[in-house]
């Protein structure tokens, strides 16, 4: 499988990312158990082959490690896309967990945009801030230059929530790299 390999170093967190667009899920351990689970969840359902590894200041709080996670995802993503061209370009997924909806809309034109809505019924699952979802979302979209809406629909479970944000990601972004039938989908003749 062709992947882009993506090593991101600061005072505060080291991320190491392979991303294939298509493949296997391979090993994520970021030090941070409810953001492998998601990761798990994105690969698994996207279809991506993606492995991560991070060592991170969690000694502080899981801040820096999940958010520089999802810029290092966000470039290796706009990495592997390349040119863009031939790509079915939007993708949505509206996926339940149980009790719980999401949403997730995605445009892989290069405008980076996010926009989250909608919240979780505590502030955590288990040690997981659940803040930082929309934290990572944000990180993943600007660096991946791509336009991201998510919206809680509804739910009860907090954990169902972020798992049904997770696999709508994942469903919503498998589609819009679908390929195009002919060329890019923009009037403007590329994305
Ligand atoms: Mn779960």
């Amino acid at each position: 499988m062709a992947g882009v390999e993506r090593l991101r170093k600061t005072r505060e967190t080291t991320v190491r990312v392979k991303l294939a667009l298509s493949g296997r899920p391979g090993e994520i351990r970021t030090g941070v158990g409810f953001l492998d689970h998601m990761l798990e969840l994105l690969a698994y359902h996207g279809g991506f082959g993606l492995s991560v590894q991070a060592e991170g200041d969690l000694q502080v709080d899981a801040h820096h490690t999940v958010e520089d996670i999802g810029i290092t995802l966000g470039e290796a993503l706009a990495e592997a896309l390349g040119e863009r061209q031939g790509l079915a370009r939007y993708g949505e997924a509206t996926i339940p967990m149980e009790e719980a909806l999401a949403q997730v809309v995605v445009d892989l034109a290069r405008r980076p945009f996010f926009r989250f809505e909608g919240r979780f019924p505590t502030e955590r699952v288990g040690l997981f801030d659940l803040e930082l979802v929309p934290e990572f979302l944000k990180a993943f979209a600007m660096h991946g230059v791509f336009t991201l809406h998510a919206r809680l629909l509804y739910g009860e479970n907090a954990h169902h929530m972020a798992e049904a944000v997770f696999k709508a990601l994942a469903y919503a972004l498998r589609r819009a790299l679908a390929r195009a039938e002919e060329g890019p989908r923009s009037t403007k003749g590329r994305l």
